[in-house]
């Protein structure tokens, strides 16, 4: 399907895109859609406010009724299985966890020089209750053997040229840990088929990509996986610093496994209007992903100061900021949210460039309008 303006009802697409009102649309040939940061100013992002990021075509061939999804997992274990969703359901535990989605290349779009790729500005995150069962629980049913030590995941969406669009997988030690889900349920009802129903993957702490939508079938593997936007340079970092221009091929480049502490101010909107003499909430999120968040700083009008940070719904949600500003004179003025992690690391006052323009971190800077007296 192209990537034509979001319809306003759902004749042509998956059920839920009907909902997808106020978000941007991306050109090209996929269905590519980010958040305004004032609509992610809830804990959890409603399914209708949350980004969409697909490297191909909508999947064909999926069941209608979701519990009839068969998912395979095979390769490198001693018993393989091939069971319906309703038959996991029955066999395996469902537990939920929050926890933040977000694309490698959120904010993208704000590097300079400018990369290849789709440019998000920012708005390529979300944060959801995904219930699901534990990845490790049907690896244990299925007993890894001893050579496996990633997994390889397979869904049916495919490019124009009919190649997978996307095949990603987990180092075991991932795979394995509790966090990671095989989820069937976003905010508590069934995961919308726009977001990977009936099955995707959810990678605590891992980026986007990762998590794996419309998932049929897991393969573990003895060494990394080389699927679609597995290899080259695609979800890769440079391990090396490096500057604009250095050429690509003289770098050693590693599977991003995780996500640098970033935050986001979701309240007031860009552009806003303030007044002089009226406090106003500047509030948002920040994440991280293995390390956790320690602190956010705001700087209102060129004076930092330190946000209340409130816990999140476990250690992989995002977590509040807030902090009360009242603005003393009149003209535009710029906030700046800068989280730091518990080891000391803040995010970059500037952009965290690299060359395909991932976990981009840099601080968001927002521009107000102070007016002489209240409206
Ligand atoms: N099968 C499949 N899974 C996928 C993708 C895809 O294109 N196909 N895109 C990945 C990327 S790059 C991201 S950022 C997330 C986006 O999830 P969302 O569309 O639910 O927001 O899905 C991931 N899972
Ligand atoms: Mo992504």
């Amino acid at each position: 399907m192209p990537n034509r303006p979001i319809p306003d009802d759902a004749t042509d697409g998956p059920p839920d895109l009907a909902a997808k009102q106020g978000l941007h649309g991306h050109d090209g040939g996929a269905f590519n859609v980010e958040t305004p940061a004032h609509l992610l100013d809830s804990p959890l992002t409603p399914a209708e406010r949350m980004f969409v990021r697909n490297n191909g075509l909508w999947p064909e061939g999926l069941p209608d009724d979701p519990d009839d999804l068969v998912l395979t997992l095979d390769g490198h274990v001693e018993q393989p299985f091939a069971l319906s969703l309703r038959a996991l359901k029955a066999r395996f535990e469902t537990v939920e966890v929050t926890a933040v989605l977000e694309c490698a290349g959120n904010g993208r779009g704000l590097l300079d020089p400018p990369v290849e790729g789709l440019p998000w500005a920012g708005g390529a995150v979300a944060c959801a209750r995904f219930g699901g069962f534990r990845l490790a629980d049907l690896l244990r049913a299925a007993g890894p053997r001893p050579e496996a030590v990633y997994t390889a995941h397979h869904s049916p969406d495919q490019t124009e040229t009919g190649a997978a669009a996307l095949s990603r997988g987990l180092p075991l030690w991932k795979a394995a840990s509790g966090e990671t889900l095989v989820a069937h349920a976003m905010n508590g009802v069934p995961l919308p088929r726009t977001h990977g129903g009936p099955l995707r993957i959810v990678a605590p702490g891992f980026p986007g990509s990762a998590w794996q939508k419309w998932l049929t079938r897991i393969e573990l593997r003895d060494r990394e996986h080389d699927g679609a936007k597995m290899t080259g340079f695609d979800y890769r970092v440079p391990t090396t610093p490096v500057t604009p221009g250095d050429p690509l091929d003289d770098l050693d480049w590693a599977v991003i496994e995780d996500v640098p502490v970033k935050s986001l101010v979701t309240h007031p909107a860009a552009g806003a209007r303030l007044a002089v003499g009226e406090a106003v909430e500047i509030r948002g999120f920040a994440w991280s992903g293995r390390v956790p968040v320690a602190s956010v700083a705001v700087a209102c009008d060129g004076t930092w100061r330190e946000a209340a940070v409130e816990d999140g719904d476990g250690p992989w949600a995002w977590r509040r900021f807030r902090l009360t500003w009242t603005p003393s004179r009149e003209g535009p003025a710029t906030l700046i949210a800068r989280a730091r992690d518990a080891g000391g690391r803040p995010q970059p006052l500037g952009q965290a460039w690299n060359p395909r323009g991932y976990c981009n971190n840099g601080c968001q800077t927002l521009e107000v309008v102070v007016a002489a007296s209240p409206r």
